[in-house]
């Protein structure tokens, strides 16, 4: 454990991008032929848009929506690669064109890392601006745990027969170690993510983790704790008591929600909290000192690293960088044994879970 550096809550990254309305010029059909936005043109990182080819919905944000892509000449000239691509929904507000801008810049700003999603380049004139991102093909983590649980189903739930390589110890300890990595790499740059949950980590080959949407623009003020995820489950559970309470975020409270996400590695996508049915019940029991227990199958080393992340003071809490030290340290002597179907419920279909049936999700107790 140690002290938080001071300086991190100074000088948060900030963009500050200029974007001009603009009339829509429309064709004699009554088609728009240029952009409702301008945006200054950035030559580092602005990509042809007809070398794009858009593809199948990945899905949607709460103001945007990511397609598959294939890019050309993008990341090897001569040949396509496959991306992920950002960009509005029909209907938008000027105040989502201003955040997703301002993600985009965001991303420029922090720089590239193997453990986050990293941008690729934009296309933001003569048309809707696209944000061209790393694609990942295996999905978000939450997910890709839930179908490499041993007797998932989720082989037979998709209705093909495909072997699911099951996850060892050491691929869990590694997961844990990757986004340490990225989350190390994120607060040096100084961005605090806010949001820090294995769903907001997505898959990439060769099990590469990859943080995604730290660049969001999260407007704190408007935090609706009673806001679930789509499949039913309170973001709120992954929030500090100083967030949840104070409205205070820094990397330290992006610490107390990596411990949360290694407890959902090591349940192998495991509901938080999974007694705790509403909002007023967290509260409770986050002041009264509660905490998860050790989940079957996970370490005491681990664990006790997820108990420091959950210290009430952030400063008690370790910083990235500690947590990176002690799972390289712990990765190194992980063996390579398969994870042990010790209590894990049987799923039918994945992701299947909502907050008011996660007392047979998980049912693990409290302790304080
Ligand atoms: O959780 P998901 O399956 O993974 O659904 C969301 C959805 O798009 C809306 O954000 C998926 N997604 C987002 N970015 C990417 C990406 N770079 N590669 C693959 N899928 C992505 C995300």
């Amino acid at each position: 454990m140690g002290n938080a550096p001071e300086n991190l809550t100074e000088q948060l990254l900030m963009p500050v991008v200029k974007i001009e309305k603009q009339k829509i010029q429309t064709n004699n059909s009554g088609d728009s032929v240029i952009s409702e936005y301008e945006l200054p043109m950035d030559s580092d990182w602005e990509i042809p848009r007809q070398t794009l080819c858009l593809g199948k919905n990945l899905g949607e944000g709460a103001f945007g929506k990511v397609v598959k892509a294939e890019a050309m000449n993008l990341l090897k000239t001569g040949s396509t690669s496959v991306v992920a691509v950002k960009m509005l929904k029909e209907g938008h507000t000027d105040n989502e064109m201003m955040d997703l801008v301002s993600e985009m810049e965001m991303m420029k700003m922090i720089g590239k890392h193997i453990n986050i999603i990293n941008l690729l380049g934009c296309c933001t004139q003569g048309g809707p601006l696209y944000v061209v991102v790393e694609y990942a093909p295996h999905g978000n983590l939450r997910d890709f745990l839930r179908e490499h649980r041993p007797s998932s189903g989720y082989e037979i739930a998709v209705g093909e027969k495909k072997e699911k390589k099951t996850l060892t110890q050491k691929d869990l300890v590694s997961f844990a170690y990757q986004v340490a990595r990225g989350m190390e790499y994120l607060a040096s740059r100084r961005c605090i993510h806010r949001d820090l949950a294995a769903r907001n980590v997505l898959v990439s080959d060769d099990y590469i983790l990859k943080i995604a949407d730290f660049g969001l623009a999260r407007d704190i003020h408007c935090n609706d704790y009673y806001r679930k995820t789509t499949d039913g489950r309170l973001p709120v559970k992954w929030m500090a008591p100083e967030a949840l309470f104070h409205r205070v975020y820094t990397t330290q409270s992006d610490v107390w929600s990596y411990g949360i996400l290694l407890w959902e590695i090591m349940t192998l996508g495991g509901t938080p909290y999974p007694s705790v049915p509403s909002v007023e019940k967290l509260f409770q029991i986050l002041r009264n000192g509660h905490r998860m227990e050790k989940p079957p199958c996970c370490s005491l080393e681990i664990y006790m690293l997820m108990r420091e992340c959950w210290s009430y003071q952030p400063n008690e809490r370790p910083v990235f960088s500690e947590l990176v030290e002690d799972l390289d340290r712990i990765l190194t002597i992980t063996a390579n044994e398969e994870y042990l179907d010790l209590g894990l419920p049987q799923l039918d279909t994945p992701s299947s879970s909502q907050e008011s049936s996660c007392d047979e999700d998980f049912p693990f107790p409290l302790i304080s």
